[in-house]
């Protein structure tokens, strides 16, 4: 077992120990403060979050709340695994434009997710801005339980409610030429403090081939847990492909670009070694600092062998037949 394995979970954790290391190097003038900053950090991580605090991070104006909750589309949901608990998924989340921990609740009070429109461009015959209200209620929205396996070997099993990519690319009308899907989260540095970080490539970009993207997993997401997302989730919109690493699920999505070729991506462009376009989950190929073999549940702690496309095999393994 990895190092990562036996860490506390929250604890920083490998993504995050690639960004501090470079904040160490940019501000190795100002040592002292880093410290007494990091000190902070470390007590405040061990006091138990206040529930109220973490659940009611709610948007200020939730888009199409009266359709929740939607009907269950039992087609995906998982066999086993109990559904993570909602506080503790709240409570560890990833999202680097507003911190390099886990306890992002406590960084997204200036977060303002209305107003907020999303582009669908690029290589289409009927390019759209939707106002975020217009889009909940274009297409219908549906309830899945879907497994989710990050990068650094956790793990959750939460409901989301959304809609398929591939229904919002069916009504945008790919050209032919279209093979990429490019999908762009929010760029709003005052309210995002890391996004002042120039080292960073904001805004986070995720891209899927046409063919993943259409594929019927692929979920753009609105809610989760039977309610519009909390914002440190990615309100109000964003992605969610199962199959693939966490960080692939960009979220807070403003821009979906339909292209002619393989966009670039966040976590590719900052550490092209360590994460790759594809980053489809797999057992056999280790992370080059820890092994992907096992994965953590959020919450419960409880381990479990990670499965080959975490587990959505049948869905997804004919895009990867060579
Ligand atoms: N815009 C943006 N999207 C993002 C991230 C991020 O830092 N910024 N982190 C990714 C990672 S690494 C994971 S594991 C998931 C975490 O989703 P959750 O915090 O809702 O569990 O979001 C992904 N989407
Ligand atoms: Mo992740």
């Amino acid at each position: 077992m990895s190092e990562t394995w036996n860490a506390p979970q929250r604890e920083v954790t490998p993504e995050a120990a690639v960004m501090s290391r470079r904040k160490w190097l940019a501000r190795l003038g100002l040592g002292g403060i880093a410290l007494a900053g990091a000190g902070g950090g470390l007590l405040y991580a061990f006091r138990r979050p206040d529930p109220e605090r973490v659940l009611g991070h709610r948007q200020e104006h939730a888009p199409g709340a009266n359709l929740y909750p939607a009907r269950l589309n039992t087609g995906f949901k998982d066999g086993g695994r109990p559904l993570t608990d909602e506080q503790e998924a709240a409570t560890y989340c990833n999202f680097y434009e507003f911190s390099g921990g886990k306890a992002v609740y406590r960084h997204i009070d200036r977060f303002r997710t209305a107003p907020w429109q999303v582009e669908v461009k690029g290589l289409v015959a009927r390019p759209h801005t939707y106002d975020i209200d217009d889009l909940v209620k274009s297409f219908p929205l549906e309830e899945r339980v879907y497994r989710h396996r990050c990068v650094e070997a956790w793990a959750m099993v939460v409901p989301w409610t959304g809609f398929p990519l591939a229904a919002l690319l069916r009504a945008a009308e790919p050209l032919p030429g279209a093979k990429f899907v490019r999908l762009v989260s929010f760029r709003k540095p005052e309210e995002a403090g890391r996004q002042r970080d120039p080292g960073m490539p904001w805004p986070y970009t995720e891209g899927l081939t046409l063919a993943e993207a259409t594929n019927e997993l692929a979920f753009l997401a609105t809610g989760m847990y039977g309610h519009p997302l909390l914002k440190q989730h990615g309100a109000p919109v964003r992605l969610v492909v199962p199959w693939k690493y966490g960080f692939k699920g960009a979220k807070s999505v403003v821009t979906i670009e339909v292209t002619d070729r393989q966009p670039a991506t966040f976590w590719n462009t900052l550490v092209p070694h360590e994460y790759d376009f594809w980053a489809n989950v797999d057992p056999a190929i280790p992370h080059p600092r820890w092994s992907q073999a096992r994965e953590r549940m959020l919450g419960t702690g409880e381990t479990y062998d990670t499965v080959k496309y975490n587990g959505y095999g049948e869905w997804v393994a004919k895009l990867y037949k060579a």
